[in-house]
């Protein structure tokens, strides 16, 4: 079972599942953009709900994960090496997720 306990966001976001990976989002285009390749990629994933009318992603629990207090974010339990890694910036999540599912995301350059 991954422990996720050093991550302070998870003291507002309690983790039901915690092996599976951690999504704090909101349904904006950024946002659907990663929901959208983790739901394509088959992975194992448990969404949080960051709420902008309480504005939630201001909270320090959610800074300590991004400090630009944009959604969306992540917690993967299975990094690299088996450790857990945190991840922000869309475009950075979707390509961690293509080169970890070998999906949607070619190995050579030309190709991609
Ligand atoms: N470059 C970022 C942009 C993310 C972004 O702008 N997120 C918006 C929602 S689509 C957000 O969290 N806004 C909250 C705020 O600025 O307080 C990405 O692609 O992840």
């Amino acid at each position: 079972m991954a422990d996720l306990s050093k991550f302070l966001i998870t003291t507002k976001y309690p983790a039901q599942h915690p092996d599976r990976l951690q999504l704090y989002s909101l349904a904006t285009p950024n946002g659907v953009k990663v929901s959208i390749m983790l739901e394509e990629t088959g992975l194992a994933y448990e969404a949080h709900k960051v709420r902008f009318d309480t504005n939630d992603q201001m909270s320090p629990p959610f800074l300590s994960l991004n400090p630009n207090n944009k959604i969306p974010a992540i917690i993967d339990p299975d990094g690299p090496d088996g450790a857990p890694l945190p991840l922000f910036e869309s475009g950075a999540i979707l390509l961690y997720l293509g080169d970890k599912t070998g999906k949607f995301l070619p190995k050579d350059g030309a190709a991609r």
